[in-house]
């Protein structure tokens, strides 16, 4: 009987082996460890930022060959004063004509945009009359550039830019990109042998991608020219002639509606044609505005001056909807009267 321990003895011992005190430095291991794992971390983090600032030192070369010999330390306490800074050579481009008339620089004139961070960067003619900010994308203006091409020059572009009446088409893989990143309206100035001016805007100017042949696709008309993208006034003329929806074909890629022939064949130059066209801006430059032939391949503009009559001079350019003239100062004032 006196060997046998008590219950509550049994209890108390089952108890105090099982006490937290044994658990309590498991946890303490574990946060002395994880404490351990935070720094290693912050130390490879900060690893990564060095060897990041080195790799763009050696791609771009914006430092001095003084400063690089400070990412040989190992630690990085003076991020700040590693740092690139644009009094260097590095260039920060504008994503279209936009931004460059935002930054003040209102002159007409050439100046390297980039609308994607991860592309080259490309000349392109600002128009920064008409209240400003308008990219060109087309222009003719006196006959010297050849556009009937195939579809790579049309896809990468084509001309001269330098001269303030060059020539030239932007490509359509510029133009997809500057498309991509908002909405757009889309101007196109028409001036006639005669000097007179006429212009249409769609809203909502867009371009699908290569995969779908930069098929064509606008919004609303406005303008004094007539809304011949969508085809012209009566509904036999749109069905046929509607560029709204079509895909982009040049003389080596057929992509129109002609089942019989290729539209950009006939008419001379890359459109997104339909059956064929009512509008073909980058057709043969006549100098002369009525012309005879056998193909209506002309700069036309059905509904201003009909198929059978070449413009003098065409520009297509494109801008941010709503684009705020910030020198203009109709801004805050003008609601409040
Ligand atoms: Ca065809």
């Amino acid at each position: 009987m006196g060997l046998l321990m008590p219950w509550w003895l049994l209890l108390l011992l089952l108890v105090s082996f099982g006490s937290p005190a044994h658990r309590f430095s498991d946890k303490d291991i574990c946060l002395l460890d994880n404490s351990k794992l935070r720094q290693r971390l912050k130390q490879l983090q900060d690893m990564l930022y060095l060897y990041e600032l080195q790799l763009k030192d050696i791609l771009e070369n914006t430092y001095h060959k003084t400063k690089s010999s400070l990412f040989s330390s190992n630690r990085s306490t003076q991020h700040e004063t590693l740092l690139p800074t644009t009094s260097g050579n590095l260039i920060v481009y504008d994503q279209d004509c936009s931004a460059v008339y935002s930054r003040k620089k209102t002159k007409n004139g050439y100046y390297r945009i980039r609308p994607r961070a991860d592309r080259e960067p490309f000349l392109v003619y600002c128009d920064m009359s008409d209240s400003g900010g308008w990219t060109v994308i087309q222009r003719r203006s006196n006959g010297k550039e050849n556009f009937n091409r195939k579809w790579d020059d049309y896809k990468l572009g084509f001309g001269k830019f330098q001269g303030k009446n060059d020539e030239y088409w932007l490509g359509n893989d510029h133009i997809y990109d500057l498309l991509t990143r908002g909405e757009s309206s889309l101007k196109i100035d028409l001036v006639d042998w005669h000097g007179e001016r006429r212009y249409a805007v769609y809203e909502n100017f867009q371009l699908n991608n290569e995969q779908d042949n930069y098929r064509l696709w606008f919004g609303t008309y406005s303008g004094n020219a007539g809304d011949a993208l969508s085809g012209g006034s009566n509904f036999v003329d749109q069905w046929s002639a509607s560029h709204k929806g079509m895909q982009f074909t040049t003389s080596d890629k057929d992509h129109d509606r002609f089942l019989a022939g290729n539209c950009a064949l006939e008419n001379k130059g890359g459109w997104w044609f339909n059956r064929c066209h009512a509008v073909n801006l980058n057709g043969r430059y006549y100098k002369t505005g009525r012309y005879n032939g056998s193909h209506d391949n002309g700069i036309t503009w059905s509904t201003w001056h009909g198929p059978w009559y070449s413009l003098r001079y065409v520009a297509m350019k494109i801008r941010a909807p709503f684009f705020v003239d910030s020198e203009s100062g109709d801004g805050e004032n003008s609601q409040g009267g």
